[in-house]
Parts: structure tokens; C-alpha cells; sequence
């Protein structure tokens, strides 16, 4: 009966997307798809947070690109829900790296290198349902 378990997923319009103007956008493809929009803010995220977010990467080499990056400037955060919804916007997404990202994914059809390899990918969605249990802590803290 696993799929009639509703979940959410931790959703972000990254600096890049913001700026470009991509947050409707991207919200369109995700009310299109059929989740539902549970709550919405915009904030420049401080490197406290983004260390939180992305723990996993800590000893990754990109990881302080990743969040000089994540801090430049506003993003725009969501929580969405539905049946499967954290790998149905993964789907969404595409993969990683804007330039190999699928066209019709967001990634595919709204990202591109530009100049900094994978970091800019207009959008994150969590990997797991566990993963936006935790995220949803950092970003909704009133959740
Ligand atoms: P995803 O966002 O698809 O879950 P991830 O969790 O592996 O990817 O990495 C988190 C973010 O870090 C990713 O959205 C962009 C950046 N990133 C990942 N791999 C990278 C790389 N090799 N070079 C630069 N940035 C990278
Ligand atoms: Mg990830």
C-alpha cells in the first residue's frame, strides 16, 4: 500500500533561478505535475544553514563553491506534497549537471554551465523522504 502514503519533499529555487526569474516557472511545473504547495518562502540562506543542508558534502572539493554559491543571494524554498513526491521532483529536476540533465526536466530545459560546472542547477529536491524530514527542520522551522 506503499503508494497511497502521502510525503513531502524539500524543494529550492537556488540563487540562479531566483535571479533569472524561474521561480514561477518552477512552481507551475510542479502544480502541473499535480503536488500540492504546502509553504513557500523566499530568504538568502546564511553558510549555518547551507552547512546544515548539505552536510553529506562537507569534504566534498566543490563544497565551498557550493555554499558561497547558496548564499549569493535569495532562494526561493517550498515544501510540496503528494504520493512519491520526492523522487517525482527529482524527476522533475533532472540530473545534477545542467549540461547532461534531460531535455523537458527542469535542469534540462532552464540550466546550462555557466562557467561553474554542476554548482548552478536552478533547483534542489531531496533525495529521500527522510532527507526532507531533516531539511524541512532547517528551512520551515515553524513547520
Ligand atoms: P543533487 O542536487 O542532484 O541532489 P548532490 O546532492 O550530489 O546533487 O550535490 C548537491 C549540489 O552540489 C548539486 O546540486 C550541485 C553541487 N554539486 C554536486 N556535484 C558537484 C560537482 N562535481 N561540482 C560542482 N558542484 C557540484
Ligand atoms: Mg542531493
Amino acid at each position: 500500500m506503499g503508494h497511497v502514503t502521502t510525503e513531502r519533499s524539500l524543494v529550492l529555487v537556488k540563487p540562479d533561478g531566483f535571479a533569472r526569474g524561474l521561480t514561477g516557472e518552477v512552481i507551475r511545473r510542479i502544480e502541473r505535475k499535480g503536488y500540492r504547495l504546502v509553504a513557500l518562502r523566499i530568504l538568502t540562506p546564511t553558510r549555518e544553514m547551507l552547512g546544515r543542508h548539505y552536510a553529506e558534502h562537507a569534504e566534498k572539493p566543490f563544497f565551498g563553491e557550493l555554499v558561497d554559491f547558496m548564499s549569493s543571494g535569495p532562494v526561493t524554498a517550498i515544501v510540496i506534497e503528494g504520493n512519491q513526491c520526492v523522487p517525482g521532483f527529482r524527476s522533475l529536476a533532472g540530473a545534477t549537471d545542467p549540461t547532461k540533465a534531460a531535455p523537458g526536466t527542469i535542469r534540462g530545459d532552464l540550466g546550462r554551465d555557466w562557467g561553474k560546472g554542476s554548482t548552478e542547477n536552478v533547483v534542489h529536491g531531496s533525495d529521500s523522504p527522510e532527507s526532507a524530514a531533516r531539511e524541512m527542520a532547517i528551512w520551515f522551522p515553524d513547520l
